[in-house]
């Protein structure tokens, strides 16, 4: 690079999918530094399974940072009938892309945990020093175990090699380009198809469960915002939750409720209880972030929900579904 400073080449695993693009959004949208060049990868770019394609990844991009974002990802039910490959497949994509930003000597490695990866049985609010105090929920435990795992290792690649990698937390996320296939898909794109669907068959929005548990939803564009400032300004080692306050908690009844909202549905909701609840809750406290950026402001949930459903409608032919 000219006048003396390196480019920092920047490359996102798992770039492709709906935290992918929430980067890809903020980058885009008045994030992006001179200097920077960022790399969206998709597993057309490698199979991070496998390590040789990880270092023919790492080889061809010669990242400087990385954002590891790359995982089998699912909602409960996708979690529920799939533990083992869960853990097997995100244990191995971790230790190769960990061991292999290491050995091409990459500076700063962010990667992503998840709120359900927390002990089941655990006083709340949920905080960033309780990660391994107890099992995690039955319905992840692959998953589960398979992220705490990037915890441990960051540890050890900064005890003994010094590395700065590090790791966020975030709770449920929402946004354009999510996965909306009912069975493995998350709630909120669950939802959002399902009204879709309803609305063709003049029929009311199905939830499953009781409609009763809670949870916490960021939207995919904010949380974008927040890994751009944890890679550029976040020098622990140790994680850092990323998510909407307690007082945004919200019961699965509610998000359905908001959903028919921003969809213009009115054919009512029906409960069906013979689906798993899953995990009651796993409220978040983001306190750590609120200390380091009091004045994020996070979209209102309505506003993001509108612009997800308006890109699924606009985007159904092609839409993850
Ligand atoms: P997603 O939409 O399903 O995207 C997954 C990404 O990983 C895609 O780009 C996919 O590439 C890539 N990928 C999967 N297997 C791969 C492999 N073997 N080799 C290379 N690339 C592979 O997932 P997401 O919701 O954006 O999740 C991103 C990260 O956020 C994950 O680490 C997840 O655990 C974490 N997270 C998600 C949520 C949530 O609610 N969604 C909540 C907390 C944390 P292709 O497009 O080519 O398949
Ligand atoms: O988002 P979700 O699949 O995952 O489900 P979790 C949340 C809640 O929504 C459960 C209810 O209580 C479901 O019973 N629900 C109602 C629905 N209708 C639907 C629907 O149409 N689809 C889905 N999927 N749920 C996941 C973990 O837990 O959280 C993952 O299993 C990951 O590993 C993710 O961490 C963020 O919030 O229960």
């Amino acid at each position: 690079m000219e006048n003396g400073y390196q480019e920092k080449v920047i490359l996102v695993t798992g770039g492709s999918g709906l935290v992918g693009n929430g980067i890809k959004y903020a980058v885009e949208n008045g994030e992006q530094r001179k200097g920077e060049k960022w790399i969206y990868a998709t597993s057309k770019d490698g199979d991070l399974t496998d390590l040789e394609s990880t270092r023919a990844m790492f080889a061809m991009f010669q990242p400087t940072h990385v954002i590891h974002l790359a995982a089998k990802v699912g909602g409960l039910f996708g979690n529920l009938k799939a533990n083992l490959e869960f853990l097997r497949k995100n244990i191995i994509i971790n230790d190769n892309v960990l061991r292999t930003a290491h050995e091409n000597n990459v500076q700063h490695v962010v990667s992503c945990l998840s709120t359900c990866i927390f002990p089941d049985k655990t006083t709340y609010p949920i905080n960033e020093t309780m990660v391994h105090n107890g099992p995690p929920h039955d319905s992840n435990y692959g998953y589960s175990y398979a992220k705490r795992m990037i915890d441990i290792m960051n540890r050890g690649y900064n005890q003994e090699h010094g590395r700065n990698y590090t790791s966020v937390i975030p709770t449920n996320v929402f946004g354009p380009e999510d996965n909306f296939n009912l069975e493995e898909g998350h709630v909120l794109p669950g939802l959002i198809h399902k009204v879709y669907q309803a609305k063709k068959e003049g029929k009311p929005l199905t939830v499953w469960g009781t409609g009763k548990p809670l949870r916490q939803f960021i939207y995919s564009r904010d949380l974008g915002r927040l890994i751009v400032w944890v890679l550029r300004e976040y020098k622990e080692t140790e994680p850092i939750i990323l998510s909407v306050g307690e007082e945004d908690e919200t019961s699965i009844k509610e998000a359905a409720e908001k959903v028919a909202e921003a969809m213009d549905f009115k054919n009512g909701l029906i409960f069906d209880t013979t689906k798993s609840d899953g995990q009651y809750k796993k409220t978040a406290d983001n306190a750590k972030l609120r200390r380091y950026l009091p004045d994020f402001k996070f979209t209102p949930i309505g506003e993001a929900l509108k612009e997800t459903c308006d890109w699924f409608v606009a985007n159904y032919e092609t839409a993850r579904k």
